[in-house]
């Protein structure tokens, strides 16, 4: 028997109850793009409906992330001797500095080709400012270890210290979260700059791209975070140049957000397999 071994991909993120965020978003992502899927869990995120959906949030004990991290990566790991070993990986919400610890250890050991960091600081309903010494853990030791980083808007003007009005700010921005971290960077503008467009930008030290594509509605759409940084991993997984990844990512996540889902929920959720259906 012949067959081809798929790309593999993993991501390192929390459960979102609902469906449309965090690692359900990733894992229907990877499927949608071929590629086989892995998840280690940080976190059980539950919105509360007799609360204004507000975020109730368990963490994983770091050792039992520490765990999953062990056996993802002994058997596909690149050391593994897997076949089509487990290079990329993407980073979605951590939640507390143990596990942002447990994370950089295993992200250490393992040596991954292609580390990608969706550096979630708060999540949409939650407090600005509820969880400082997680997002301060994130930038001095996961974003160094990163090669390609996907804040939005809230998180690029976080990490470059810029406040962004308009896309020549989110440029700017892209620029300095490249010289702080190294990595390529795919900067959010989404729905928050004014203009009919969805622009993002791309920089990765030598190319700077303006993505771009019609908004769908003025709302930020549960998800499309998650879904675009995988899309990312996965395109990255497949052999993809970073830009060609950041490329495919958009145009998936713009038809993601075309056929989104509406719930009893006060937000939609993106949908990764509206284009099969
Ligand atoms: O969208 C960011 C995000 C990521 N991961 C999890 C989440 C959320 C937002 O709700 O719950 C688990």
């Amino acid at each position: 028997m012949t067959s081809r071994a798929p790309a593999l991909a993993l991501t390192i993120a929390g459960s979102e109850a609902t469906g449309g965020a965090g690692a359900q978003a990733d894992l229907k992502t990877f499927q949608e793009l071929g590629v086989f899927g892995i998840v280690t869990l940080t976190c059980i995120v539950s919105f509360d409906p007799k609360d204004n959906w507000k975020h109730r949030f368990v963490p994983v004990d770091e050792h039992v992330i520490a765990d999953q991290l062990e056996a993802a990566t002994a058997a596909y790991g690149p050391a593994s001797g897997a076949p089509a070993a487990l290079e990329s990986v993407k980073i979605g919400m951590l939640g507390s500095p143990a596990t942002i610890g447990a994370v950089e250890t295993a992200l250490k050991a393992a040596g991954f080709r292609n580390v990608v960091l969706d550096p979630v600081l708060i999540c949409k309903g939650q407090e600005p400012g509820h969880a400082l010494d997680t997002d301060q853990a994130l930038k001095s030791r996961i974003l160094p270890l990163a090669t390609f980083v996907t804040p939005n808007h809230f998180e690029a003007e976080s990490l470059s210290g810029i406040t962004i009005n308009n896309v020549e700010d989110l440029k700017a921005a892209a620029r300095r979260i490249h010289e702080i971290s190294g990595a390529a960077v795919l900067a959010k503008g989404g729905v928050r700059l004014p203009g009919a467009d969805a622009v993002d930008v791309f920089f990765d030290g030598e190319t700077l791209e303006v993505l771009s594509a019609p908004k769908v509605g003025e709302v930020a759409v549960s998800g499309a975070g998650c879904s675009l940084a995988a899309a990312v991993t996965a395109e990255l997984a497949k052999g993809a140049t970073p830009l060609e990844a950041a490329r495919a990512a958009k145009a998936f996540v713009t038809r993601g957000i075309k056929n989104r889902v509406v719930s009893g929920a006060p937000f939609t959720a993106l949908w990764q397999g509206g284009a099969a259906g």
